[in-house]
């Protein structure tokens, strides 16, 4: 018994040695390629279940976004503002493309990640965790970690409550 514990013990420490080597240092290396800068994520009231979240990066490869988590939400998504008939709707974007050099914005109006099914009131001044996805051009992925600072923007203030005010509060941030 204690032969076929230890054995199993030192078949997943050399399993974490291999992956260590094949996963953690490429990620550090891949992290560098890609700079985040102006991170930040719109005010919520009480009640308010989403809230959009925007960033600029620069990859210095070509790369693409794929997408984002935070502990302070449910789910998070990435979205597209686009015309539709005239109007502006968002719809969601299963990746967002970083060209070699050249910095992409998410920004009001434009691409955001959409935090949803928050679990905490975001008061301006605070931070939120974020933890971007990113896809390199050789199809690794790797995570970058950023803090994005809290606004209060006037677009924020309007009130609601309940699962029908959350989708009303998505799309009031547009
Ligand atoms: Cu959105």
């Amino acid at each position: 018994m204690a032969v076929k514990k230890l054995l199993r013990s030192l078949c997943h420490a050399a399993a974490c040695v291999v992956l260590a080597a094949l996963v953690v240092a490429p990620t550090l290396a891949l992290a560098q390629q890609v700079a985040v800068s102006a991170a930040w994520v719109r005010s919520t009231v009480a009640g308010q279940g989403a809230a959009a979240a925007y960033l600029e990066l620069t990859a210095r490869e070509p790369a693409r976004l794929v997408g984002a988590s935070t502990p302070l939400a449910g789910a998070t998504e990435l979205h597209q503002m686009v015309m539709d008939g005239g109007v502006m709707k968002m719809r969601p974007l299963p990746f967002l493309e970083l060209p070699a050099g050249k910095t992409v914005v998410l920004r009001p109006g434009s691409y955001h990640f959409m935090l949803l099914e928050l679990k905490q009131v975001l008061r301006a001044g605070e931070q939120v965790p974020l933890s971007l996805r990113i896809e390199g051009h050789d199809k690794q992925r790797f995570t970058l970690d950023v803090r994005a600072e809290v606004r209060g923007v006037a677009a924020a203030s309007s009130p609601a409550s309940g699962k029908a005010a959350t989708d009303h509060a998505h799309h009031m941030h547009h």
